[in-house]
């Protein structure tokens, strides 16, 4: 698969890309197969390797909810092989280049009625050393169909344009957020797709998600690519081009 020049163009200029059907129904099947029953497994025993952050909004006497999963290809096969996958490293190599690494993979559980905001924040005000640039690249793939009821992405179109800004810093998950948190912005756009389809995005692009209000989970998978020799915290190694392994 290759992109078309208005693809890139709409990339270049909006900060980033719908790919709808990016992956086959049986794929997604695979996907959430292997995460049946994951909040009780993890709250049991989570897996070696992997950091979970819970929904802190939800009685952990009375159940515990993942909010966010890292390294979640250690959890899943189908995840693993997605990372690696042509139909997505197709679409990263033209937007950010041949040589890619794996950043991170990580699972998004927007849990039925328990799955908090995620607040406005640029992803690089996370990722930014004095010694990377922002040239990472964000494949959020539904597990789920996303919709305006279950939390869907939203973006800024051209936010990306204005560089980093300055975010408050909170200890909960996605503790660093645009001042106002959360608050409605008529510059936003909900970006609702069906479950296999994926949203692109660069690490500037402002972006936030509400709370999932319906009874259906709205699980994601990200996987955040870099460019090979970008300087980065927790990198887990090459998967094309010169830094391949
Ligand atoms: O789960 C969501 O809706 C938002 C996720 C997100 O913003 C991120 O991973 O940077």
């Amino acid at each position: 698969m290759r992109l078309t020049a208005e693809e890139r163009g709409f990339f270049e200029t909006q900060g980033y890309l719908v790919k709808q059907d990016l992956i086959s129904p049986e794929w997604v099947a695979e996907i959430r197969a292997d995460l049946a029953g994951l909040h009780e497994r993890m709250a049991e025993q989570p897996a070696e390797g992997v950091h979970v952050s819970w929904e802190h909004e939800v009685d952990p006497t009375v159940q515990r909810r993942i909010k966010q999963l890292m390294h979640a290809e250690l959890v899943s096969p189908a995840l693993d092989r997605l990372c690696r996958s042509d139909e997505v490293l197709d679409v990263v190599a033209d937007l950010i280049g041949p040589d890619i690494s794996l950043y991170h993979c990580k699972l998004l559980m927007k849990a039925a009625r328990d799955g908090t905001v995620t607040p406005w924040h640029q992803d690089y005000s996370y990722w930014v050393t004095p010694d990377n640039q922002p040239l990472m690249l964000n494949c959020m793939l539904q597990i789920d169909a996303s919709t305006h009821e279950n939390g869907c992405l939203q973006m800024v179109p051209g936010s990306h344009r204005q560089g980093l800004v300055e975010h408050d810093t909170k200890a909960i998950p996605f503790g660093r957020f645009l001042p106002g948190y959360f608050q409605p912005r008529p510059d936003a756009v909900p970006i609702p797709i069906s479950a296999g389809s994926a949203i692109f995005f660069g690490p500037l692009i402002i972006h936030g998600s509400d709370a999932n209000r319906s009874d259906h989970d709205r699980r994601a998978v990200t996987l955040a690519y870099n460019v090979t020799g970008n300087a980065t915290r927790g990198s887990r190694g090459g998967v094309r081009g010169e830094g391949s392994d």
